[in-house]
């Protein structure tokens, strides 16, 4: 796996190692398209932290469990927290969402990914599907406050689903040349990293897939720089 930068990576020093095993990366590649994808947990060790994250996790509800399409207010087809350094916030789709502070789940699973990957980050966001009808849109996860040195590192715990990648030139109209979309499957206990440019150039979506009735949870791990955040508005 390439490391494509030093900045925000975790420093081996003299500590033992807490996860030995390293994982046997695949490499996912297309037109600006560099992901990197792997099992990080054992099947029993995911199905336990699933369950941790179930009693730990708190979602947002009310305003807060809402997202801005073209102007109006529409719930969002899943459920969403955010954790993470104090202070914390990150903005998307007409919402601000505060970080709440690390559980002892989620540090677990962040150190995990960090020596899995050598990134170290200050960030998740947290995306639960009840079933196969709840579901994520086409989106890029490329706001200014993320840093771009710092790939996206997404855990799945839970059912089995497809992550969908669409290239922003395959979505405009008239098509200038084919770009074929990307799609994985994300298995319980995976990591996926989301290397740059990929979040330039490509959208990617969690589509709706009635046969699966069991929930599934995503961390996507982040690194936020502080100074580039928006304030929260009273
Ligand atoms: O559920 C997923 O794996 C996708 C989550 C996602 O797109 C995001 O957190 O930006």
């Amino acid at each position: 796996m390439e490391k494509p930068c030093t900045e925000g990576r975790h420093e081996d020093g003299d500590e033992e190692e807490e996860f030995p095993h390293p994982i046997p990366w695949q490499k996912i590649e297309a037109q600006e398209l560099d992901c990197d994808y792997g099992l990080l947990f054992s099947k029993e060790e995911a199905s336990r932290l699933f369950m941790q994250l179930e009693e730990e996790v708190e979602y947002f509800t009310g305003e807060e469990a809402k997202l801005k399409v073209y102007g109006k207010m529409y719930s969002v087809p899943r459920k969403q927290a955010t954790y993470g350094e104090e202070g914390l916030l990150y903005s998307f789709s007409g919402v601000h969402l505060a970080a709440r502070l690390w559980t002892p789940t989620l540090q677990y699973i962040r150190d995990a990914v960090t020596n899995a990957t050598g990134y170290t980050f200050n960030f998740v966001l947290i995306n639960r599907y009840k079933d196969g009808q709840d579901h994520i849109g086409e989106h890029r996860d490329d706001e200014r406050e993320l840093d771009p040195s710092c790939p996206i590192a997404a855990v799945s715990l839970g059912a089995v689903r497809d992550l969908v990648f669409r290239h922003r030139d395959a979505r405009k109209e008239p098509r200038k040349h084919h770009i074929e979309p990307v799609k994985l499957e994300l298995a319980h206990g995976s990591l996926l990293l989301m290397n740059s440019p990929t979040n330039t150039y490509w959208y990617h979506s969690l589509p709706v897939r009635k046969r699966v009735k069991t929930p599934r949870i995503s961390l996507t791990f982040r690194r936020i720089i502080k100074g580039r955040q928006k304030r929260k508005k009273e």
